[in-house]
C-alpha cells in the first residue's frame, strides 16, 4: 500500500469530527456535505472487495428517495447483489476510523478478510442526478486509485442499471452487454417480443403516465425511447427540469401519502405509475370516476406477475415441474398474503426488511418472485430453470407449450434479475396487462387491501427494540409484545407489528385492520404503547 498518496489523500477528504455513521440497509445516508470522507473511504473499500473477490465491484451515489439535500453511498457485489453482510462491519469502521488510524484499519480488513494488496482491482461507478452527486463520484475515483485500483465511471444512471452492469461483467456477458445500450437493447427487443404474442396486437396501443419523482428514471426513460416503436407511448412526468427531486412526488410520496404525485394531473380511470429517485422502486395508481385514488403497490405488483408466471408454468409443467414462491416482508398487505396462498395457491414467505434479505430466500426457488409493499422488488429464475425454459423454447413440438415458454424465456430477459428495477417492472407490467387484456381496474380488484396505517415513535434509543419471526413479534422491552397482542384482540382482520428503523432513528409501527378508523386507532395504542415501554422522547404520540 502506498501509505503516502494514502494520507495525502484522505487530507484532501476530511471526516467532520465527532461523526458517526452506520452502513444501513442501503449503504451510507445523510446530508451530502457529510458525505465526502465516506465516499472516499468507499472507495477504498470497492478496491479492497475487488482484490479480495477478484471481480468488478460497483459503487453508487445515491440517497434513492431522500430529499434532494441528502446523499448516500451503496456498493454492489460481483452478480449485482447487495454488499455482502460481512463485509458492512467493514465500511463502517473505515467510514467511522479517525485520519492517523486510516492505513492501520485498512490493514485490519486486508488480514480479516484475506485481501491481497498486489492484487488488480476494478470498480464500475454510477450516480443519480442529485446536485452533490458528481463531486462526491470523484472522492469515490480518489479512493480506488489510491488502493492502485481501476475504474469506469458511469456517470448517471439508475441504482438498478449499475447493478446490470456490474452482473454483465462479471459474467463475461452471458447476462448482456455491460453497456447502457445492451441494457435499452435487451429489455426493449425482450418487451417487443411479448407483445408480439399479445392477440391484440395489432392495434397494440399503451398509453402510461409515469411520475419520474425528479430524478434519473426521466432521463433514461428518454434516452430508451429510441428503442420502442411509435405505439408504445410513456409520457414522462416530473423529469428533474422544474422541481425538486422527490419533493411531493415519487413511489415512496405516493406509498406512504396514499395520494398522487404533485405535477401529473390524471383523469378518471387512467393507468398511471411513479418511479422513486434512483429508479429501483415502482408504485401505479389510478383514479376512478368518482374521484377516488387507488393505490396499486408492490404487493399487487407481485401477484399480478404471479398469477402470469403461475398460469405460464402450469402450461410447461408437465415437462419440467418447477417450483415457484413469493417472498414479501411484514409490511405486506394481509389480504394480499391470503390471495397469494388461499386464492392462488402459492407458497408465501415472509423475512426481514431489506432488499437484501428478499433477494437471499428467492433464491431458493426455481422461479422466486420478490416484492417489499413499497414497490421495490423483481423475479428470480434459477440456473436449470432458465436452461430448462430456454431449451422447450427450441426442442418443443406442441405450440401451445413452446409459446408459454417462448413468453417465460422473455420474462426472463424483460426483467433486471439483480435488483428491482422500475423500468424494467414497468415494462413487465405494461406486457402482462397487456397479454391478458386486463385494464388498471381489473388488476386493482383482484383483491381488496386491508385499511392500514403507518407511524413513527422516537425513543431515547430504538435499539431496545429486538424482534423476531421476521420482524413480526417484539423479543424487548419485556411486555411490549404482550400488549400489542391484547391490543390486536380487539379488532377484527387486526395484526400490528413494531420494528426499529434500518434507515432513520425512529421505531416504526404498521397496524392493519377491517376499517380505516380500526387500523388507525389499533396503530395508535400500538405506539403509545412504544412510546411507554421503550423509552418515547417528547410528548406522547396523539391520535391520528
Ligand atoms: C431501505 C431498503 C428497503 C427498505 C427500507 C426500510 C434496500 C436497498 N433498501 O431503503 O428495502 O424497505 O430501507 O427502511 O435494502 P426502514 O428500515 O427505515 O423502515
Ligand atoms: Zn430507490
Amino acid at each position: 500500500m502506498d501509505s503516502e498518496a494514502l494520507r495525502k489523500f484522505s487530507a484532501l477528504h476530511p471526516r467532520p469530527a465527532g461523526l458517526t455513521l452506520h452502513y444501513g440497509t442501503a449503504g451510507f445516508r445523510s446530508a451530502a456535505q457529510h458525505l465526502d470522507h465516506v465516499v472516499f473511504r468507499m472507495g477504498l473499500l470497492a478496491a479492497l472487495r475487488s482484490k479480495a473477490v477478484t471481480a468488478t465491484i460497483g459503487i453508487m451515489v445515491t440517497a434513492s428517495h431522500n430529499p434532494e439535500e441528502d446523499n448516500g453511498v451503496k456498493l454492489v457485489d460481483p452478480l449485482g447483489e447487495m454488499l455482502h453482510p460481512s463485509w458492512e462491519e467493514y465500511a463502517t469502521q473505515l467510514a467511522n476510523a479517525e485520519e492517523q488510524e486510516l492505513e492501520k484499519v485498512v490493514t485490519e480488513i486486508c488480514q480479516k478478510a484475506a485481501v491481497n494488496l498486489h492484487k488488480d482491482a476494478s470498480v464500475f461507478i454510477g450516480r443519480d442526478t442529485r446536485p452533490s452527486s458528481k463531486k462526491l463520484s470523484q472522492s469515490v475515483i480518489d479512493g480506488i486509485q489510491v488502493l492502485g485500483g481501476q475504474y469506469h465511471d458511469y456517470g448517471l444512471v439508475t441504482t438498478p442499471q449499475l447493478h446490470y452492469m456490474v452482473c454483465c461483467q462479471n459474467t463475461q456477458g452471458q447476462y448482456g452487454k455491460a453497456t447502457l445500450e445492451g441494457y435499452y437493447e435487451k429489455l426493449s427487443k425482450a418487451f417487443m417480443e411479448l407483445i408480439k404474442q399479445s392477440h391484440c396486437s395489432g392495434e397494440f396501443q399503451r398509453h402510461l403516465k409515469i411520475d419520474c419523482a425528479n430524478g434519473i428514471g426521466a432521463l433514461k426513460l428518454s434516452e430508451m425511447k429510441p428503442y420502442f416503436p411509435q405505439e408504445v407511448v410513456f409520457h414522462i412526468y416530473n423529469d428533474g427540469t422544474k422541481e425538486k427531486l422527490n419533493h411531493l412526488c415519487g413511489a415512496d410520496f405516493v406509498k406512504v401519502h396514499q395520494k398522487p404525485p404533485g405535477g401529473l394531473d390524471m383523469k378518471p380511470n387512467e393507468r398511471c405509475c411513479s418511479f422513486d429517485g434512483d429508479a429501483d422502486r415502482i408504485v401505479y395508481y389510478y383514479k376512478d370516476t368518482a374521484g377516488h385514488f387507488h393505490l396499486i403497490d408492490g404487493d399487487k405488483i407481485a401477484t399480478l406477475i404471479s398469477i402470469f408466471l403461475k398460469e405460464l408454468l402450469a402450461k410447461v409443467t408437465l415437462t419440467y415441474e418447477m417450483n415457484m414462491a413469493v417472498v414479501q416482508t411484514a409490511y405486506a398487505n394481509g389480504n394480499s398474503t391470503r390471495y397469494l396462498q388461499e386464492t392462488l395457491k402459492v407458497p408465501v414467505h415472509c423475512v426481514k426488511t431489506g432488499v437484501k434479505h428478499l433477494h437471499h430466500k428467492a433464491q431458493e426457488f426455481d422461479v422466486g418472485v420478490y416484492f417489499e409493499a413499497n414497490g421495490h422488488g423483481t423475479v428470480l429464475f434459477s440456473k436449470a430453470a432458465e436452461t430448462k425454459i430456454r431449451q422447450l423454447v427450441k426442442e418443443e413440438k406442441d405450440n401451445e407449450k413452446r409459446e408459454a415458454a417462448k413468453m417465460l424465456e422473455n420474462m426472463i430477459d424483460l426483467i433486471n434479475q439483480t435488483v428491482g428495477d422500475a423500468v424494467s417492472d414497468m415494462l413487465v407490467i405494461e406486457a402482462i396487462l397487456a397479454l391478458k387484456g386486463l385494464s388498471v381496474q381489473h388488476w386493482d380488484a383482484l383483491y381488496a387491501d386491508l385499511p392500514n396505517r403507518l407511524l413513527k415513535v422516537q425513543v431515547a434509543d430504538r435499539r431496545v427494540i429486538d424482534t423476531t419471526d421476521a420482524e413480526r413479534r417484539a423479543l424487548t422491552p419485556p411486555g411490549l409484545q404482550e400488549k400489542i397482542d391484547a391490543l390486536v384482540q380487539k379488532y377484527r382482520l387486526a395484526r400490528a407489528f413494531v420494528r426499529p428503523s434500518g434507515t432513520e432513528d425512529v421505531v416504526r409501527i404498521y397496524a392493519e385492520a377491517d376499517t380505516q378508523e380500526n387500523a388507525d386507532a389499533l396503530a395508535h395504542e400500538v405506539s403509545l404503547a412504544v412510546f411507554h415501554l421503550a423509552g418515547g422522547k417528547g410528548a406522547p404520540p396523539q391520535p391520528i
